[in-house]
């Protein structure tokens, strides 16, 4: 049974990751953090209790700013393959928080891949790199385009995407870079636009609220469904060689039209419904985002399905449904 280690479990893409390697025969491990309240509800329906004879997976407390913590599990986990999810991963939120991003987003990274190092464990690791990499430099993105954070979040990614990179070249480690585009779900966090948005549709067509207060409606990205994009994610870990891959679908969409999309699904219409609030905007933005995503077809015969208007219909009716419940 191949054994894997997800930092990062609790998140939207760790969540979804983890049906999927349980569902292909894998044992998990998951790093999840003390907290004062349950932060495991994306994964409680794969609880598995742990005085199971069989136990597939299997959760353990940690911290990416715990570097004894992460030699000690690598050491005790001895892991076939790492999947390094585990980041603050909210731009806006890096603007007021930039040492805590770039101690665990950035350095965090190092502390993890230095545990595999000196361990000496034999296993093949993948690195959550992101296209806010690319900040400022003008879309279509790949692999070959030079990276411009504008954010303390990209400038972290884009330190922990060297450093894996430099463990791949200097000390020989399977190890690649996953430059994942926006990748949404019901599962994403309630503070990410998209989410955000879905949620409030959800609750204003149900009489709850009755406006949502957003920022930069210019704002183009390129918004994938999740699920597909975590299959990525292990396609790059079973190849031949180590690469770096983007995961997009290649599509361009505003923040403006998301929300009408969603609107739309209710029947309302979102002029009525949606004020503007400074609040959410960023020193700098990243104005466009728009990935090329044909390495990943050529060689791990990877391609996004769901594209943005559909994810904006699923979105809203996984918050409908919610409500319902
Ligand atoms: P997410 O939902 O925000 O999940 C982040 C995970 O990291 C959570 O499990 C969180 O734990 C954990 N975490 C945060 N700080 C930690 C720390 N100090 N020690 C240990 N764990 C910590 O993020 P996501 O959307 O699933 O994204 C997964 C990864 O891909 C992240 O690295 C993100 O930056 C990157 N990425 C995401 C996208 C996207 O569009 N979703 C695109 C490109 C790259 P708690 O649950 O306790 O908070
Ligand atoms: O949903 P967002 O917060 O995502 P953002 O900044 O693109 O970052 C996400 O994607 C990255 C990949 O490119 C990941 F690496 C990162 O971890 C994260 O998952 O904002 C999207 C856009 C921005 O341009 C923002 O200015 O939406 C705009 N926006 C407008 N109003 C808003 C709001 N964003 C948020 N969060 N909240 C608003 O009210």
């Amino acid at each position: 049974m191949k054994r894997a280690l997800i930092t990062g479990i609790t998140g939207q893409d760790g969540s979804y990751l983890t049906e999927l390697l349980l569902g292909k025969g894998y044992q998990v491990h998951g790093i999840i953090r003390r907290s004062s309240t349950f932060n495991t509800g994306r994964i409680e329906h794969l609880y598995q209790d742990p005085h199971e004879p069989e136990q597939r997976l299997v959760l353990h407390y940690g911290d990416l700013t715990d570097s004894s913590r992460l030699v000690t599990l690598i050491e005790k986990i001895r892991p076939d393959e790492v999947y390094h999810l585990a980041a603050q991963s909210h731009v806006r939120v890096s603007f007021d928080e930039p040492e805590y991003t770039g101690n665990t987003t950035g350095v965090g990274t190092t502390r993890l891949l230095e545990a595999i190092r000196m361990v000496g464990v034999d296993t093949r690791y993948y690195q959550a790199s992101s296209s806010e990499m690319f900040g400022a430099t003008p879309p279509p993105q790949s692999e070959d385009t030079p990276f411009y954070p504008r954010s303390p979040y990209g400038a972290a990614k884009v330190y922990g995407y060297w450093m894996a990179r430099n463990y791949r070249e200097a000390h020989g480690l399977f190890a690649v870079n996953g430059i994942l585009f926006n990748h949404e779900s019901p599962r994403r966090g309630e503070t990410f636009v998209t989410r955000k948005i879905a949620r409030a549709v959800a609750r204003i067509s149900a009489g709850i609220e009755q406006n949502v207060y957003l920022g930069n409606l210019d704002a183009v990205r390129d918004w994938g469904y999740a699920p597909e994009y975590v299959e990525g994610m292990w396609r790059m870990l079973q190849a031949d060689e180590p690469a770096d891959y983007v995961l997009a679908t290649g599509t361009a969409t505003t923040v403006r039209e998301f929300t009408q999309w969603c609107f739309e699904r209710v029947g309302l219409d979102w002029e009525k419904h949606v004020q503007f609030d400074e609040t959410y905007l960023r020193p700098t933005e990243v104005d466009a985002l728009i990935g090329d995503a044909s390495k990943a077809m050529t060689d791990l015969g990877w391609k996004a399905q769901t594209m943005p208007e559909q994810l904006a219909h699923l979105m809203v009716d996984a918050d409908l449904a919610a409500l319902d419940r």
